[in-house]
């Protein structure tokens, strides 16, 4: 009878089977768009992402944090549980890393059927310095219990998904938490998190998909079971059906995006673009893996040339800012009149290559189907 009644407390949006992605979007959808914006492609010209063009994916609101009454928990199984002040965590040894985020559903609005969530199309993707300590000299002071196979990660933002009133949680085996890279950050850029990165304090797991970086922290928790709440068992899985478990979507896949050359239409975002050379210039990553090369097709998809990694236009310029940030890459493209569909794709160091079709999963997760840009040279 509850689960009856819970069933009716909102509306629901679809039938759940995802739509052709021809057909118009809900209301729903654009809802979310407004509220998560995404990274302008141009802005890939920028090594980090200025604060205000990196991407946003926030599910409930944004929660009020009065940083002089915050404290960030940690207890669980651990032999010292302790709460720290923000400036007990600025005082402890910092860290500052680059690190590419992508949202796992960036490209969900271009898989056929649409699955019905934000609907990204590219550009839920960003650059950003982040400084903070790492996440392991805290565990370690905190000592961890034997007994303990998973650090939980609880924000402070709180809300309904799939029925469920939920704050946002997810966890990390032990192995991935005490990890070097894994910090728990109060700066974004150099400047104080703004409140809809995670102010004060947010985790960053460089090399994960966005989900994972909880952010606007309230407690850290060693658990003696894996955690099965809302956004780790019911979603970002790759599942083929609603009730498919499937597998858990965890680290960032390959991808390479360019800068549409040229300029847009200002509706269709057709690019037109001058006859002669044209350098299309863009960045491509591999999550934990690196970049191991990065191909442009000017056809279509029938053929493809090998761009050059750390180059933009004929200026050499530097690589990755981190073992964790993305890679500038460059095409030399000798433009002639017509239409065009240009398209680029980048291959890991274990060999892992973009697809051009993209195989689809139920929740639209981990796509990284190669980027098509529309030209007309004229
Ligand atoms: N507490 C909390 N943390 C969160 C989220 C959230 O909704 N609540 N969204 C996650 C998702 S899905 C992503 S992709 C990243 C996005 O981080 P950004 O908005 O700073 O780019 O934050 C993650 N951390
Ligand atoms: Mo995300």
């Amino acid at each position: 009878m509850t689960r009856q009644r819970d069933a009716q407390r909102f509306r629901t949006v679809g039938d759940g089977s995802g739509l052709a992605a021809s057909d118009s979007f809900y209301p729903e959808e654009i809802q979310l768009a407004l509220r998560n914006r995404g990274m302008p492609l141009e802005a890939l010209r920028y090594s980090l992402t200025p604060t205000g063009m990196h991407f946003l994916l926030i599910h409930f609101d944004i929660p009020e944090v009065d940083a002089g009454k915050w404290q960030l928990k940690i207890g669980g199984l651990v032999a010292n549980p302790v709460n720290l002040t923000l400036e007990d965590i600025k005082q402890r040894p910092s860290q500052t890393l680059a690190v590419t985020m992508e949202c796992a559903g960036n490209g969900r609005a271009l898989m056929n059927p649409r699955p019905l969530s934000q609907p990204w199309l590219l550009e839920a993707v960003g650059t950003a310095e982040w400084t903070g300590t790492p996440l392991r000299g805290i565990l370690e002071e905190a000592g961890i219990a034997p007994n303990a196979v998973e650090i939980l990660f609880t924000g402070l933002d709180q809300g309904v998904q799939g029925n469920e009133v939920q704050y946002y949680q997810r966890s990390l085996s032990i192995d991935e938490a005490t990890r070097d890279e894994m910090l728990l950050a109060y700066e974004m850029n150099g400047e104080a998190l703004q409140p809809q990165h995670g102010y004060p304090l947010r985790l960053i797991v460089p090399g994960w998909y966005g989900m994972t970086s909880v952010k606007w922290l309230d407690r850290i928790e060693a658990i003696a079971k894996p955690f099965d709440g809302y956004q780790m068992s019911a979603t970002y899985r790759f599942s083929q059906t609603k009730n498919d478990p499937g597998e858990p979507v965890t680290l960032i896949r390959v991808r390479a995006l360019m800068s549409p050359p040229g300029i847009p239409d200002f509706m269709t975002r057709t690019r037109l673009v001058e006859p002669g050379p044209v350098s299309i210039t863009g960045r491509a990553w591999a999550g934990r893996q690196q970049v191991a090369g990065v191909e442009v097709s000017t056809d279509g998809g029938s053929t493809w040339d090998q761009a050059s990694l750390d180059v933009r236009g004929d200026e050499p310029v530097d690589g990755p800012v981190s073992p964790f940030a993305w890679r500038p890459w460059s095409f030399q493209w000798d433009a002639r009149p017509g239409r065009y569909i240009l398209l680029v794709r980048a291959t890991d160091s274990q060999g892992n290559v973009q697809p051009v079709s993209q195989p689809w999963n139920f929740q639209g997760m981990g796509n990284n189907i190669a980027q098509r840009v529309e030209v007309l040279v004229e």
